[in-house]
């Protein structure tokens, strides 16, 4: 536990928890460095195989902290987002484990490019995302530009990151920011049986699909039959597809080992 973040670890789920509810979970540089840190060693952590990123109180994240943002020793803005946010995003997408985004309530500023930023995102129906960055004369940052028009496609991603009017979760929904919506008392346990499931599957393969996925963005399908052909053999080597042919043959769950 850290101010402002906590890291819970059950079982072969971590659950990290934005928790400065008063501020709406608003990110100070403290909370950067324990997100960023906290996110390297779950990586590293073979025990941990799903990731739950999601915020206490009434907000999920409210962006960066603008009370702290006003210090006159604050850092350039250019080098805060190098240094400190860009970080967490490449941790975010680098890691081999799945993150789900529980979005428990409001997403702002990079509070929302961080659950752009995660594999799966659901959301509470009080959920709603705001691409606050324009309001404050700032351009979206920590991923936005490049994962949301990848997410909703250009038009929509366009309107959000130029008007920014709040989207809720319907609306979230309805677009694909979202996956699901549920009430807001059942979203931890909605978000942890997704864990679950993630966590119940077989760590390689899974780690290489959101390899695969991240890649496909930027490459054109000759080189994506190509990389899957590659991964298909990294995958089909592990003693995990031998588990998981035997589980098929004697008709039981596989008990999968992450080798
Ligand atoms: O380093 C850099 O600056 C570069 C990086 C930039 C990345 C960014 O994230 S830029 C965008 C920063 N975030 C924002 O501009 C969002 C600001 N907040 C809001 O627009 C609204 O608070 C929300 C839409 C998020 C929620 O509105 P609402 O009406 O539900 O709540 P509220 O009443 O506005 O806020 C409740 C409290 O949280 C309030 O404090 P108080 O009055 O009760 O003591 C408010 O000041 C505080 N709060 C909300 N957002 C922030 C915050 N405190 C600090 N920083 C915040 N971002």
């Amino acid at each position: 536990m850290t101010d402002g973040l906590r890291v819970e670890i059950d079982g072969p789920v971590a659950t990290l928890t934005l928790d400065r509810p008063d501020a709406l979970n608003a990110l100070t540089v403290p909370v950067k460095i324990a997100l960023r840190e906290a996110l390297g060693s779950v990586a590293r952590d073979r025990s941990v195989r799903a990731v739950i990123l999601t915020g206490a109180g009434r907000a999920f994240c409210a962006g960066q902290d603008l009370a702290e943002r006003d210090q006159p020793d604050a850092a350039p803005l250019d080098v805060e987002v190098r240094e400190r946010y860009n970080p967490i995003i490449r941790a975010l997408r680098s890691m081999g484990q799945p993150v789900i985004a529980a979005v428990n309530g409001v997403a702002a500023g990079a509070g929302a490019s961080l659950a752009l930023a995660c594999d799966l995102r659901i959301a509470a129906e009080e959920a709603r995302f705001v691409l606050a960055f324009g309001r404050i004369g700032l351009v979206p940052d920590s991923g936005a530009t490049w994962f949301l028009p990848r997410i909703v496609g250009t038009a929509k991603a366009a309107e959000l990151a130029m008007v920014g009017d709040p989207v809720d979760a319907a609306e979230a929904l309805r677009i694909g920011l979202v996956s699901r919506v549920v009430a807001g008392t059942e979203l931890m346990t909605e978000a942890r049986t997704l864990a679950d499931r993630l966590a119940a599957g077989a760590p390689l393969a899974l780690s290489l699909t959101k390899e695969a996925l991240q890649r496909s963005l930027t490459i054109d399908l000759d080189q994506a039959l190509e990389g899957e052909a590659k991964l298909q053999g990294i995958a089909g080597a592990s003693a995990d597809h031998v588990e998981g042919l035997a589980a098929f043959r004697e008709k039981r769950p596989p008990r999968f080992t992450g080798s």
